[in-house]
């Protein structure tokens, strides 16, 4: 078994050399760029056994892509090619101290990802499975593939659900559909922005008493911190906040998923609530002072000394 399986589209990234529209920029730097392979490869990077399952297009962008991954360590051995359909690409843009997005992926080789293509077996091969609302708004194959992997039967491993509202991608479809998914989920991760964006749901509390379900739920507040709230054997629940890690922000593209990935590597090693989001608030920080999708994290060592737990707290 592998620590964490990460599923769902990456795509090949252009960033603009310059602030300004798409229309005047000339010159992009490629990159890869998805949220579950994001948290995929930063995972590697903290030292776990990770596999990313996708699918991408039997093009040099797919290439690209599954040569970058498996440089960071990520098994991509049950990644699918398509002959057929393209590998996803998007840009950004950074306009007035913000960076919006373009996507090119409808019809991507990823969004014909479905139960069919895609079996349980591979998607429950590791000790967490680690899903994001991204993958249930790419076509209803992959939303009835996320139900699928999200079923409540024995024998699933833990699954992680990031909520990652993309109001590009739901096309006048419903988002509030995600909550049903993310009812099943083991750890949900939610922004309190999007929360309300997707769901009409306005605080943290707010978020916790309509997805009660989950033992592990993460409110991230934004630049100030994340409450999270876990259900206790007597079926109490408790709420910690954590500030976050004050920095200037460079690209936000990425922080989620680098907040995910500490959150989850801290989670897998077993460590205290408080540690966990520390730990995810170190990595987001790494993020946020890019320009690219994915940062360096520091080394799990490092990582642990600025959370304030010593080297021999780690397993
Ligand atoms: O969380 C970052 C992702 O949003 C980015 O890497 C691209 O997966 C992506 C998406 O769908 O926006």
């Amino acid at each position: 078994t592998v620590d964490a399986v990460c599923l769902g589209e990456s795509m090949v990234t252009f960033h603009p050399d310059r602030p300004g529209p798409l229309a005047d920029v000339p010159t992009f730097h490629r990159g890869i760029g998805g949220a579950e392979s994001n948290v995929a490869c930063y995972l590697a990077r903290l030292g776990h056994r990770v596999r990313w399952i996708s699918r991408v297009g039997a093009d040099g962008f797919g290439d690209r892509i599954l040569q970058e991954m498996a440089a960071a360590g990520v098994d991509v051995g049950e990644v699918q090619r398509d002959a057929a359909r393209p590998t996803g690409v998007y840009f950004k843009e950074r306009l007035d101290g913000h960076t919006a997005v373009t996507y090119y992926r409808g019809g991507s080789a990823a969004s014909a990802m479905s139960a069919d293509l895609v079996g349980r077996e591979k998607a429950w091969s590791g000790r967490v499975l680690h899903l994001s609302g991204i993958t249930a708004a790419l076509s209803d194959s992959c939303r009835d593939l996320v139900r699928a992997l999200t079923e409540r039967v024995p024998g699933r491993p833990h699954i992680s659900f990031d909520l990652n509202h993309r109001p590009a991608l739901w096309n006048g479809r419903d988002p509030a559909q995600l909550i049903g998914i993310a009812r099943r989920c083991d750890t949900v991760l939610v922004g309190e922005d999007e929360a309300e964006a997707a769901w009409g749901l306005a605080s943290a509390n707010g978020v916790r008493a309509a997805l009660p379900e989950p033992g592990t739920l993460v409110v991230k507040q934004g630049a100030r911190g994340a409450t999270v709230y876990s259900r206790q054997p007597d079926g109490t629940d408790t709420a910690h906040f954590e500030p976050a890690l004050t920095v200037d922000v460079v690209d936000p593209v990425g922080a989620g998923d680098a907040f995910a990935a500490g959150f989850l590597s801290a989670t897998l090693r077993g460590l205290p609530l408080p540690a966990r989001l520390r730990y995810g608030h170190v990595l987001a920080a790494v993020a946020l002072t890019v320009p690219g999708d994915l940062g360096c994290p520091p080394p799990h060592a490092r990582v642990a000394h600025l959370v304030g737990l010593d080297d021999a707290t780690w397993d």
